[in-house]
């Protein structure tokens, strides 16, 4: 997954359990969609409390560590790669700030939930964390390179 760049950058997305459980996979997929983004990758899954543990290595000393892997673990989950310019930076202004209560109506922490503990989703924060998530959940054949005909309407 090195080395994509321009209208090829990617980002992991995941749509946490609570967000599974109330039925916002849906919407948060054609929020996505109609951005111009391209789906690359996905996949419906249980996460294990080791995978969780791997995915937020670096919050480990965080008070909240181990509630955030229980609550990730605690259901299936949507996991996603989605590429296009800029992708990793606009898709962290569309979900929000971590926490809901900091975060705009119209973005989807904004308009969805309103604990930080119950966020809804999970996006990459930057190009290298989003290719080390890819890497984790993602096999390298389990993410697509597909062309699209519509593809000039948006660059
Ligand atoms: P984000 O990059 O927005 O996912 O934020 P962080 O990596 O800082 O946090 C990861 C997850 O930990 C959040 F999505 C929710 C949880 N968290 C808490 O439960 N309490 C906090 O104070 C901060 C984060």
């Amino acid at each position: 997954t090195a080395g994509w760049t321009g209208i090829n950058e990617r980002t992991f997305i995941a749509v946490k359990p609570d967000g599974v459980q109330r039925r916002l996979v849906g919407e948060i997929i054609r929020r996505f969609e109609r951005k111009g983004f391209k789906l690359v990758g996905m996949k419906f899954l249980q996460a294990s409390e080791e995978q969780i543990r791997q995915h937020y290595y670096a919050l480990r000393e965080k008070p909240f560590y181990s509630g955030l892997v229980k609550y990730m673990s605690s259901g299936p989950i949507v996991a996603m790669a989605w590429q296009g310019l800029d992708v990793v930076k606009t898709s962290r202004k569309m979900l929000g700030e971590t926490n809901p209560a900091d975060s705009l109506p119209g973005t989807i922490r904004g308009d969805y939930c309103v604990e930080v503990g119950r966020n809804v989703i999970h996006g990459s924060d930057s190009v290298e964390s989003a290719q080390r998530e890819m890497a984790l959940w993602f096999k390298e054949n389990e993410l697509l390179c597909w062309e699209e005909c519509s593809e000039h309407w948006i660059y």
